[in-house]
């Protein structure tokens, strides 16, 4: 399999982060992309975003979560628990995705001229971002529990957070959320999916479609 990746990509991260909590790096090999202008992308995902997974027989699986729920499957359902469990785990995935889809906006509506409408937007994604830090923080109990895709999400969102928007000083009054996650990102998995040059994965520069066998 060929993973289509970005490497500021939080969404990228999560999977890459994925890959080597479920022990299958020898199953991938990475392809990195710039989704803004590289046009092969779009031949298997027409949205052309990152990240995109290739399989053997040359389809591709996309969006993140999506990506996420095939290699927990192929690996015995270790970071997606069955029973009611699932639930707990798949909300907090979308918690760690909608924060960083919020950064994102965040960012890039900032980059245009300053008129009321995009004013609004800006403070939308800050409430976004701020209410779901907040509820992070309120109910802790999950950063005490076995990690699953939800820590992983949650955890490649907050450190886009950081390295995108320290002006906003997330941690400073989340105390249990910064300490949970400064500690969490020293996990090979996290530090694999920031640098995968690291780990053991293959990369393959010469770009697909490629059918493996
Ligand atoms: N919901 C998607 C979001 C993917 C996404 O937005 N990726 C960004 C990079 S972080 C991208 O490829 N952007 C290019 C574009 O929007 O055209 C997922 O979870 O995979």
């Amino acid at each position: 399999m060929q993973l289509l990746y970005a490497p500021r990509s939080p969404f990228s991260r999560k999977i890459l982060a994925t890959i080597v909590e479920l022990d299958l790096t020898a199953q991938v090999s990475l392809v990195q992309v710039d989704p803004w202008t590289d046009e092969t992308l779009r031949r298997h995902n027409p949205a052309c975003k990152v990240p995109t997974l290739v399989l053997h027989d040359s389809s591709a699986l996309f969006d993140s979560p999506v990506i996420a729920r095939y290699l927990d499957a192929l690996s015995g359902h270790t970071l997606i628990p069955s029973g009611p469990q699932t639930w707990d785990t798949l909300r907090r995935e979308a918690l760690g995705d909608a924060l960083a889809e919020a950064v994102i906006r965040r960012f890039v509506d900032q980059l245009g001229p300053g008129d009321d409408r995009l004013e609004r937007v800006v403070a939308r994604q800050e409430a976004a971002i701020f209410a779901i830090l907040d509820r992070l923080e309120a109910a802790p109990e999950w950063m005490w529990a076995p990690t699953d895709l939800g820590h992983l999400a949650i955890a490649c969102a907050l450190d886009y957070l950081d390295g995108r928007s320290p002006e906003l000083a997330w941690g400073a009054r989340r105390r249990l959320l910064a300490t949970w996650f400064y500690d969490f990102r020293g996990r090979p998995s996290m530090e694999i999916a920031a640098d995968p040059t690291i780990g053991t994965f293959r990369t393959n520069d010469r770009a697909i479609p490629l059918v493996e066998v």
